[in-house]
């Protein structure tokens, strides 16, 4: 029997688009309520519009830039004013910029960014949340991982090294709150199309769809789902770790591409 979310508060980073956007909509009508936060609110709306239609309710939505410490203060202070609860953290801001090789050509400005939003944003939000996810009873971490997590690949060092280290964060909170009502997932997936490769390639869009060429990546819902999986689990079942491919990829670089 799984546990529906009725009454339970997930909040959702990076919530604008891609697997946020899908992950607020499917824990929406999985019946949980609804915290979303990105980092342009007037960007929320659409989903804002979409979850109070599946809820009946208002969420709440405020911006959110998890490498800004007073940013995460003000959200989190606003969803616990707002709800009183949280009980579920879906940590899902992160991002990839360039294919640099780490020698003298790669943009340290990436690396910066990509190490603030993707391992210190994590941190910054799990940080001030978990009093009120072990407070809750009921409580649980979702990180969003990456295969990039689990093998380096060639142009990917900094964005690797970023996905090995939410894994490593989700290892240590797994033990951390061990004998705690808080359960700790990693879900971590392959390639999937979202806005993902433009942002990667600096918004060369052409770039970006070479990508996924000749092949079915996954999309956000299929990712979404697994997350919701998770989070509706009765509150004994921890699942500890999801890793999901599109068919078409065995490995980081390993590709069934049609015509090739
Ligand atoms: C995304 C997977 O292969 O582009 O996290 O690094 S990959």
């Amino acid at each position: 029997m799984s546990l529906t979310g009725t009454n339970r508060v997930a909040v959702v980073t990076g919530a604008s688009a891609g697997i946020g956007y899908s992950t607020a909509i499917g824990l929406a009508r999985a019946g949980f309520r609804l915290a979303v936060g990105a980092r342009r609110e007037d960007k929320l709306s659409a989903l804002v519009d979409e979850l109070a239609r599946i809820t009946g309710e208002k969420p709440f939505a405020a911006p959110l830039d998890v490498t800004d410490k007073a940013s995460v203060d003000a959200f989190v202070q606003g969803v616990v004013e707002h709800y009183g609860q949280v009980n579920v953290l879906v940590n899902n801001a992160g991002k990839a910029l360039g294919v640099d090789y780490i020698d003298e050509r790669a943009n340290e400005e990436d690396w910066e960014v990509m190490l603030d939003t993707n391992v210190l944003g994590l941190l910054r939000m799990t940080k001030r949340l978990v009093p009120y996810l072990v407070e809750s009873g009921d409580g649980h971490i979702i990180n969003l991982g990456s295969t990039a997590g689990h093998e380096a690949y060639a142009g990917g060092g900094v964005y690797c090294a970023t996905k090995f280290a939410v894994r490593a964060i989700t290892g240590s909170l797994r033990q951390e709150l061990l004998g705690k009502p808080v359960r700790i997932t990693s879900i971590d997936p392959g390639m999937v199309e979202t806005e993902f490769s433009v942002v990667r390639y600096h918004g060369d869009t052409s770039r970006a769809a070479q990508v996924y060429e000749g092949l079915r990546p996954l999309n956000s819902e299929d990712v979404a789902d697994c997350i919701v999986f998770a989070a509706t689990r009765p509150a004994h079942v921890n699942i500890d770790n999801m890793i999901l491919k599109s068919i078409d990829q065995a490995a980081a670089k390993r590709f069934a591409r049609k015509g090739q």
